[in-house]
């Protein structure tokens, strides 16, 4: 490791002690853009990283509401207005009992350079809380959303910071979220993004981190001289973004044998097309947040508390959580001929397994890059709402092509020596440059 790298991580641990994901975020960017950040005495003298890893505003709220037993709970809430050099604050609300202010100040992190890869006019934010919908009604998860909303209005809007979904936040919750936005501010704005088709959401949203995700698999297969066509393909979870990744696979003729949830893996060795594919969402909607009435339903072999990271494929791609794929499985996938890893989910695989890619020269993209088409559409639904309008389904999916194509262009610009391209060092570096010249051209703030 180099002096300058550890002095700094230093210092960030000192003043962030115990927040390990988003410390496991930022050495990730510092050891990719270290070098450019040497090279340029501007970057160093204004002190750009310093500031980077410095959110520009972090709230955390009480979140009281009522269950159906008329029992009081209290959630906490958070929005982490990360970095507005490029536009509004933009990234989407997780809602799942595992987020910590780490957690969202990692995604917020991850969010700034994403957003600035799709080359739309969005700052990075992240946002959520520690409530799960597992075992609510409909009617909990709506007191829920409106009591989270009636102390967020305040801190967003539509040209300052525009959340959207994530994990746990979908249509359902971004409904009542907008709903409630709208009742305290009396404004119909487009405030929020994952919107309904009737009521200002856009074309193409639900399915546009998934699709997205496989464009730019597209993109990787075929600097290698290779195709999607008779792929098979491990995908983990069984939520929105692996249900779009599914439907996109199958259309351009690959195979997905497995899904995952945090009981297991099913394995199918016929692939999950068709009415296996609209099960997915029924399982979701199911609030139960298990995987294994799928083998049930279809009759094949579900692997409890496993990872699907065993199963023998051409194409990994994590689309559950955080560090869900580590060094182990990262060893075992390519010693079972895997031939390419892209991260859907943001931060999939642990500092271990990446380093292990990136050392063995092995085809790995990461989130940042992989599943900026989710964000890229919500950019998309941003401009729509401003015209007052809508683009068909065919308009808005051919702009997220060219976005996703232009990202991969960003990483291999950035990323390529000689015949190898680290996409990791080229999302990182192409996402850093755009924000630090943007913070440098506005001065010290
Ligand atoms: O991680 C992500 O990029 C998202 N959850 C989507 C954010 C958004 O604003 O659409």
């Amino acid at each position: 490791m180099n002096a300058g790298i550890d002095s700094f991580m230093e210092g960030l641990k000192a003043r962030t002690p115990g927040e390990t994901e988003f410390h496991q975020a930022v050495l990730e960017v510092v050891e990719s853009v270290w070098d450019v950040y040497d090279a340029n005495p501007r970057y160093k003298q204004a002190k750009i990283l310093e500031r980077m890893v410095e959110p520009e505003r972090t709230i955390m709220f009480r979140v009281p509401w009522s269950n159906d037993k008329g029992e009081v709970e209290i959630n906490r809430g958070y929005r982490v207005e990360f970095n507005s050099a490029l536009g509004p604050y933009k990234g989407g609300l997780r809602f799942h009992r595992s987020v910590t202010l780490s957690i969202l100040k990692f995604l917020g992190f991850e969010q700034t350079f994403k957003n600035s890869l799709t080359t739309l006019p969005m700052g990075g934010g992240k946002g959520g809380s520690d409530f799960s919908a597992k075992g609510r009604s409909d009617n909990e998860i709506m007191r829920f959303c409106q009591s989270f909303m009636t102390e967020l209005f305040r801190h967003i809007g539509p040209n300052t910071d525009v959340p959207a979904g994530d994990i746990g936040v979908g249509g359902r919750e971004i409904g009542y979220l907008f709903g409630q936005y709208k009742r305290i501010r009396n404004e119909f704005t487009g405030v929020l993004t994952g919107k309904g088709l009737g009521w200002g959401g856009s074309l193409i949203r639900p399915e546009a981190t998934g699709y997205g995700a496989v464009y730019f698999v597209q993109h990787m297969l075929r600097e290698m001289g290779q195709e999607v066509k008779g792929k098979v393909f491990s995908v983990s979870g069984f939520g929105n973004v692996a249900w779009g990744a599914i439907s996109k696979i199958n259309e351009l003729g690959g195979k997905v044998v497995t899904v995952s949830g945090p009981d297991g893996y099913i394995y199918d060795p016929d692939g999950i097309t068709g009415a296996k594919v609209d099960y997915l969402l029924e399982l979701r909607e199911s609030n139960n947040d298990i995987v294994a009435p799928y083998a049930e339903e279809f009759g094949v072999q579900f692997f409890p508390d496993a990872k699907p990271w065993d199963a023998k494929v051409d194409i990994a791609l994590p689309c559950a959580t955080q560090n869900e794929l580590d060094e182990e499985d990262a060893r075992k996938l390519m010693e079972n001929g895997c031939m390419l890893v892209a991260e859907v989910s943001n931060m999939g695989c642990t500092s271990g397994a990446v380093n292990y890619f990136v050392n063995n020269k092995f085809i790995f993209a990461p989130g940042k890059a992989v599943n900026a088409g989710g964000v890229a559409v919500s950019g998309l639904e941003m401009s729509q709402n401003s015209m007052r309008y809508n683009w068909t389904s065919e308009e808005v999916d051919k702009r997220l092509h060219l976005i996703m194509q232009d990202i991969h262009n960003t990483c291999t610009k950035h990323g390529k020596s000689g015949d190898y391209i680290n996409y990791v060092k080229g999302a990182n570096v192409g996402g850093f440059v755009k924000v630090a010249e943007a913070m440098l051209a506005q001065g010290l703030v």
